[in-house]
């Protein structure tokens, strides 16, 4: 039978027809794009991926040769997601840069609606002001700066500064509410001195009068590494959990809440030899080696991995972490987003 003149092909030519008359009032038929609309599990467009730091590192370093801090306004070389390229996210919710300040400079203040948290990875001697108070930042401290509050980085040491940025860009972009301004300040003047937050929000007490809502920014903007380090050692005894070894979330201690609404942020020590079992969220997640150094499975995917780098589990795919030594990974997911919502799934494979 001639199939150009089969019922079968009429008919889709037919519907074809119909397609793009409709298309002329910008309609589309829902029956083609059903299965991909509602998909039975997540198909993330996201592909896992590692930046492997020493890689690079140089590269970082070549920024600074070429642009100053203050003409970059933030000199950052963003992670992309390899199937996200010119879309600035390494996940579809999250942005990732790789932020370097030099000795004397400054990333002039400015505040926007987009949460920030910066994760310390190498150099020391730089701060930076969350709303009139500084804090210095050393290898491994997780830092947060809330949305819309004032912010500005600076580098009073002698070694240059790289941090890892982690930042709900997309999800604000995604809801069109993103705002930001500049300070007339280049830097802001300190209204308390270092550790003032910490000591009055940190420490398993609040300030008399203290009742935040539940929208309200954590106190707390800095969680240094040290104490983290202090507690997973601390808690690293009995049987490590089978999926996710000694695993800790970080928390705004006044609500117990993420420290962010739209980031969750969680650090892990895997004891040396300590294989995870397989394990998938759907919330996508960016992995960072703080301490030690080991494998890990992502999907399909093998890699190597070494204190600095950086990889992505995009959502739904399963991980399994093995530690070579004793290793200690930060992470950070939308999944306060996700469970806020009704959303968030986890399987322990
Ligand atoms: O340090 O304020 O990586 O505003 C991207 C946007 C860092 C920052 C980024 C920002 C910042």
């Amino acid at each position: 039978m001639d199939t150009a003149t089969s019922p079968k092909t009429a008919a889709k030519a037919e519907r074809y027809e119909y397609y793009s008359r409709i298309s002329a009032e910008n309609m589309t038929p829902l029956w083609e794009v059903l299965s991909a609309l509602v998909p039975p599990h997540p198909r993330t467009q996201a592909k896992p991926a590692i930046w492997n730091y020493r890689q690079v590192r140089e590269q970082v370093m070549e920024a600074g040769r070429l642009i100053t801090a203050e003409e970059a306004e933030r000199r950052v070389l963003i992670l992309e997601n390899p199937a996200l390229r010119g879309q600035s996210c390494i996940t579809q919710t999250l942005y990732a840069g790789l932020q370097l300040i030099l000795p004397g400079e400054v990333a002039p203040a400015h505040r926007h609606t987009q949460s920030a948290l910066r994760l310390v990875l190498d150099g020391e001697g730089a701060y930076t002001a969350v709303d009139g108070e500084r804090t210095t930042m050393r290898r491994g401290d997780f830092i947060i700066t809330p949305a819309w509050t004032w912010h500005d980085h600076g580098n009073e040491g002698d070694q240059p500064v790289v941090w890892l940025d982690g930042l709900d860009i997309p999800i604000v972009r995604f809801l069109d509410a993103g705002f930001a301004e500049k300070s007339e300040d280049q830097t802001q003047r300190p209204l308390r001195p270092e550790g003032d937050a910490l000591a009055r929000y940190g420490a398993n007490m609040v300030p008399l009068d203290y009742a935040p809502r539940p929208t309200d920014p954590t106190k707390v903007f800095v969680y240094p590494f040290a104490r983290t380090r202090e507690s997973l050692k601390a808690i690293a005894h009995g049987a490590p959990d089978t999926h996710h070894g000694f695993k800790l979330r970080y928390v705004n201690p006044a609500t117990g809440a993420s420290p962010m609404p739209t980031i969750g942020a969680f650090a892990q020590h895997l004891p040396a030899g300590f294989q995870t079992k397989p394990y998938r969220s759907t919330d996508a997640t960016v992995y960072v080696c703080l301490e030690g150094a080991g494998h890990v499975k992502v999907g399909e995917n093998h890699w190597r991995f070494e204190e600095n780098d950086v990889f992505v589990v995009p959502s739904w795919h399963s991980v399994e972490v093995q530690a070579e030594r004793d290793t200690i990974l930060f992470s950070f997911s939308d999944r306060p987003v996700q469970q806020a919502l009704g959303l968030w799934r986890e399987q322990r494979l």
